[in-house]
């Protein structure tokens, strides 16, 4: 069956004269896996539909956001209701306050928030306060975990002599790149390394604790507790990027399901129900520090912005109705065990890696531990799959390196459909 996307591929061509690569965010436009993407005109719950009007089963979910589903009429109307008060001030909102101590009750380590707008803003910040609260310039971070697009992160580890990366992107200096020591994700050995040949340099260690960015990746026992301490020795603040794992691996995120307290803690995506919010935050006598009651500089003219902050809280009230979380569990696992099934039945070693509505197919014989593992999977295999998914009727992450995101509107029809057609695909890649 193959998919009519005539209507998608004239927007994909008209858009080349206006958008770089046609689209607005690079991952949407298909590099990794081919062919044209479908153009997206409307979403409902757990669908959404191309321009062609084919219609598909989102596991993209806007890379997170999602988790209510596309359209939630009680968001609507929040949004609608706030829109006709009016869209910005530029001046404070009590609704800023409210989702404040609405972010606290699912992450008590998060006192004081700062909200901005998009993940990467939470992310550059939140280094910028870790090097002005130590006064110490560099900060490590770990090989294919993802924290945005701001300078410091865009970083590739340097040759095996050097221990500071160089950068990943042009445009991003030497200068920037020397203050970004690369670890491996799982390798605690590693980054007590660039502690001891970095004394009292290393102003915060950035992690995403349950990566999302390399295929999903499970911290090995000990792990994230062994960076909690280490970098209280070292005198070193301890963030964990929860931008993607908040509200999704559990209720409070990492921090909550492996018991470990960060000293900050970025959050994005759910916070703003599919409008742009960022937040970071932590122990008050950090963000203290930040203007106007400390000496650190952020601003951000729709920092704290009405209709996404009330897309946001409506979307967080929903997360804390009775049974939310119980029955987003239960979709999940029903989806896994038969990706599971089908694995044991067409006799394939795939990996799949879940961590509460996060979930991961590696096309991988071996476990996908790290960036290294991850590397090695079959990344022409995926992208097979990942077109007769498409042509199925399932819209996945176009990459790998990503994973699933099911919400609370996927409905048991919807993971029946779902496993048949992983099922069907798959049989076609492996020719079972
Ligand atoms: P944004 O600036 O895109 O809002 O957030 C950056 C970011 C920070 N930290 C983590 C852990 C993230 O996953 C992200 C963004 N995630 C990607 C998906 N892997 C966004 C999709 C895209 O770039 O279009």
């Amino acid at each position: 069956m193959s998919l009519t996307l005539s209507n998608s591929r004239e927007w994909m061509e008209r858009a080349q004269d206006w958008m770089p690569g046609g689209v607005n965010s690079p991952v949407r436009a298909y590099k990794a896996v081919g062919g044209t993407p479908p153009w997206i005109k409307r979403g409902k719950g757990a669908y959404i539909w191309d321009e062609d009007e084919n219609q598909y089963i989102d596991y993209v979910g806007s890379w997170g956001p999602m988790i209510v589903g596309h359209a939630h009429p009680e968001v609507v109307e929040a949004i609608q209701q706030t829109a006709a008060l009016g869209t910005s001030y530029g001046a404070p909102t009590s609704n800023e306050v409210r989702i404040a101590q609405k972010i606290n009750e699912f992450f008590p380590s998060i006192e004081m928030v700062r909200l901005v707008n998009s993940g990467t803003e939470a992310t550059m910040s939140a280094i910028r306060l870790a090097r002005a609260a130590t006064k110490r310039d560099k900060i490590i971070k770990f090989s294919g975990c993802y924290h945005g697009h701001a300078d410091s992160f865009l970083i590739a580890a340097g040759s095996g002599a050097m221990t500071f990366g160089v950068p990943s992107s042009p445009g991003v200096t030497s200068g920037t790149a020397a203050d970004t020591l690369l670890a491996e994700y799982n390798d605690l050995e590693g980054v007590k390394e660039l502690f001891a040949q970095n004394a009292s340099q290393i102003a915060a260690v950035i992690i995403e604790p349950i990566p999302g960015n390399m295929g999903l990746i499970a911290p090995a026992d000990g792990f994230l507790q062994g960076l909690r301490t280490l970098t209280e020795q070292e005198g070193a603040l301890l963030i964990f990027d929860e931008v993607m794992t908040g509200f999704r691996v559990a209720p409070g995120g990492a921090q909550e399901l492996c018991g470990v307290e960060p000293d900050l803690t970025t959050l994005g995506k759910v916070i703003g129900g599919g409008l742009p919010v960022g937040a970071y935050g932590g122990k008050r006598k950090w963000m203290e520090l930040i203007a106007p009651s400390g000496p650190v500089y952020q601003a951000g003219t729709l920092s704290g912005n009405p209709l996404a902050v009330a897309a946001g809280m409506k979307t967080l009230e929903l997360l804390q109705r009775d049974g939310f979380y119980e029955g987003l569990e239960a979709q999940c696992q029903k989806l896994e065990e038969g990706l599971r099934g089908n694995l044991k039945e067409l006799d394939l070693p795939l990996q799949i890696n879940r961590f509460g509505s996060m979930i991961c197919l590696f096309f991988s014989e071996q476990p996908v531990v790290d960036f290294a593992t991850a590397k090695q999977t079959d990344t022409k295999a995926f992208a097979t799959y990942f077109q007769l998914m498409l042509e199925q009727g399932i819209f996945l992450p176009a990459s790998q390196f990503e994973a699933l995101f099911v919400s609370a509107s996927h409905s048991d029809e919807d993971i029946a459909r779902t496993v048949e057609a992983n099922k069907k695909a798959l049989a076609q890649v492996f020719q079972k």
